[in-house]
């Protein structure tokens, strides 16, 4: 036990010493006047690494990829008003994808409130939507109590982002404050025997078993579990954007991805199977076209930690509520083993339908993603932009591990890549982390290798460089008449003196045969990055299925071609 201390702190002390209860070593922000009095004491705390981002953007994406790389929470720190707000887009990316972090900022002090005193913004009000817990801590004495319940919050049950905003006087004002150890959050064991008892019946039943594996398995450390579900009854596994990594890519049993971009077989399997047991997955609308039709012969077994999920997009046959590990701990038990011959030979007859194209004449996003795999083994962590580039990353690099894809799945933002790596880099230094931008994207945001290199986070920067914001271009190529409507960036801007300018290295990449040596060099040089690699602004993601449109109407790279004539 830590022993208890009585003193009288400050809230900035106060703050401070309640990180470092949490463990916290890394916090991601950026100063202005209401916080500081915060970044005052910061300045006495060494031991907490402060990263200075560009933009407090960049800090609440460094917080959500340190968060989703360390199953640990990311911590990001703004000022009132437009530094608060500048916070919100990240908050609302980690609320989507269930990424723990706990956004410290500061407000005008007490007395101001309401006045639209300078800087003042009702950051509480404005991120109650979009946060599991937001509260503004008008009294010293309830600060380090509101900031502990943030972290069990934020990691508790379904994780996701908390917010404590801190007027300026309460960061000044002075109180007792006795240490804590920080509490420990169990899952919740309270599982319904009735429940575990029918998934059980159900999945014994089954004849033509299919996994559906999403963020949520990862999110509970499942891996193992999940693993040995799908071989004890021989069941083929596809994922989500959010599950990747979890059932790994390499296995037998895998189908790849499921939904708009994902392969062939994963969609065709969705009408095929007989029961569809879906593991952290919220059915999002990218996974499932059209809730109707989808797995249309099967009944549906949902386990997800969230009630709230249960019947929400897909109505399902039966549920489980619970963590997933804990789930299937107590479900593996009574599993019997099984195979169906015919099953199997389904599954590998419609593993062939994957789409493994790779233009060969030229330099392509999907070269490069699979040079990537190569040359990193599949261990390194890959975060991504949003686009083309993002699904092409989820297509052709195997992931084998979770927590070593991260992307913005739910909310879909342009420009988290950067920020992220740049978290996850922090929180895991042994690992190869490279973020796959789009060149919109890295416009988005790209003061942020600014960051990396005043802080020397070597994090590589692969722009897969269309000139053009493919995936909004590539929609309307096939479905607005091919009227380019403001996606074709024709500019001068160069990618290689924006690095340079930023303390980076930059160099272009026009050929297939330049690319692995670069990338090589960049990974040996352990300095930020960027690698632009021009591709050609016409290449599709493929395959493609039409938004709502049921999973079996799925179009190939052939298809797409032919679309307009
Ligand atoms: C912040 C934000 N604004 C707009 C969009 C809509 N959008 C989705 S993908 C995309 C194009 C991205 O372009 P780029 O980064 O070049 O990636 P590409 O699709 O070309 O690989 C746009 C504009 C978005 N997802 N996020
Ligand atoms: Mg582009």
């Amino acid at each position: 036990m830590r022993e208890e201390t009585d003193m009288q702190l400050t809230g900035s002390q106060i703050v401070i010493e309640c990180l470092k209860e949490q463990g916290v070593d890394t916090v991601f922000g950026y100063p202005g006047g209401a916080i500081l009095n915060i970044y005052d004491e910061l300045y006495k705390h060494p031991e907490i690494r402060h990263i200075l981002t560009s933009h407090e953007q960049g800090a609440s994406h460094a917080a959500d990829g340190y968060a989703r790389a360390t199953r640990k929470i990311g911590v990001c720190l703004a000022t009132s008003g437009p530094g608060a707000t500048n916070l919100v887009t990240g908050i609302a990316t980690a609320y989507m994808d269930s990424v723990p972090i706990v956004a410290i900022t500061a407000n005008v002090g007490t007395s101001y409130l309401g006045k639209d005193s300078f800087q003042e913004v009702d950051i509480t009000g404005i991120t109650t939507p979009i946060t599991k817990y937001s509260s503004i801590v008008k009294n010293v004495e309830d600060l380090a109590d509101t900031i502990r319940r943030a972290f069990v919050i934020a990691k508790s049950g379904r994780p996701g982002p908390v917010l404590v905003d801190i007027p300026k006087d309460v960061t000044a004002a002075a109180c007792d404050f006795t240490g804590k150890e920080p509490e420990q959050t169990a899952p919740d064991s309270h599982l319904d025997d009735r429940s575990l008892a029918k998934a059980v019946e159900m999945i014994n039943a089954a004849k033509r078993p299919y996994l559906m594996v999403g963020g949520g398995a990862a999110i509970s450390g499942a891996q193992k579990e999940v693993i040995e579900l799908a071989h004890r009854i021989q069941a083929p596994v596809c994922d989500t954007l959010m599950g990747k990594g979890t059932f790994p890519g390499t296995d037998d049993q895998y189908m790849g991805m499921l939904g708009m971009h994902g392969t062939k077989g994963a969609n065709l399997l969705i009408s095929k199977c007989d029961l569809l047991i879906v593991l952290g997955a919220r059915f999002s609308d990218r996974d499932v076209g059209s809730p109707k039709t989808f797995a249309r012969q099967a009944k549906i077994l949902q386990i997800d930690i969230d009630p709230a999920e249960v019947n929400k997009n897909v109505v399902v046959t039966a549920s489980v509520s619970g963590d997933m590990k804990e789930v299937l701990d107590r479900i593996l038990p009574e599993i019997s083993e099984k195979s169906n011959p015919d099953w199997t030979d389904e599954m590998h007859a419609k593993q062939k339908l994957i789409n493994d194209y790779v233009p060969e004449d030229r330099l392509s996003a999907q070269f490069v993603i699979r040079k990537i795999y190569e040359i990193t083994e599949g261990k390194a962590i890959i975060c991504t932009d949003v686009g083309q580039h993002q699904m092409w990353a989820a297509q052709y690099y195997k992931f084998t591990e979770p927590r070593t894809f991260l992307t913005s799945g739910g909310l879909g933002t342009m420009g988290y890549g950067l920020g992220a790596a740049i978290g996850a880099k922090c929180g895991r230094p042994d690992k190869t982390v490279i973020n796959i931008a789009g060149d919109g994207c890295f416009r988005m945001n790209m003061n942020e290798l600014a960051t990396a290199v005043r802080s020397n986070i070597p994090v590589i920067e692969v722009v897969i460089n269309n000139h053009v914001l493919g995936m909004v271009r590539q929609w309307q190529n096939l479905f607005y008449g091919q009227r380019y409507s403001s996606t074709v960036l024709n500019d001068k801007v160069d990618f290689v003196k924006v690095a340079e300018a930023l303390g980076a290295e930059g160099v272009r990449i026009t050929k297939t045969e330049e690319f692995g040596p670069a990338l090589q060099k960049a990974i040996a040089d352990q300095k930020p990055v960027v690698l632009d690699c021009i591709i050609d602004p016409d290449d599709k993601v493929s395959p493609m299925i039409p938004a709502g449109k049921p999973n079996d109407e799925i179009y190939d790279q052939k298809d797409m071609e032919n679309w307009h004539k």
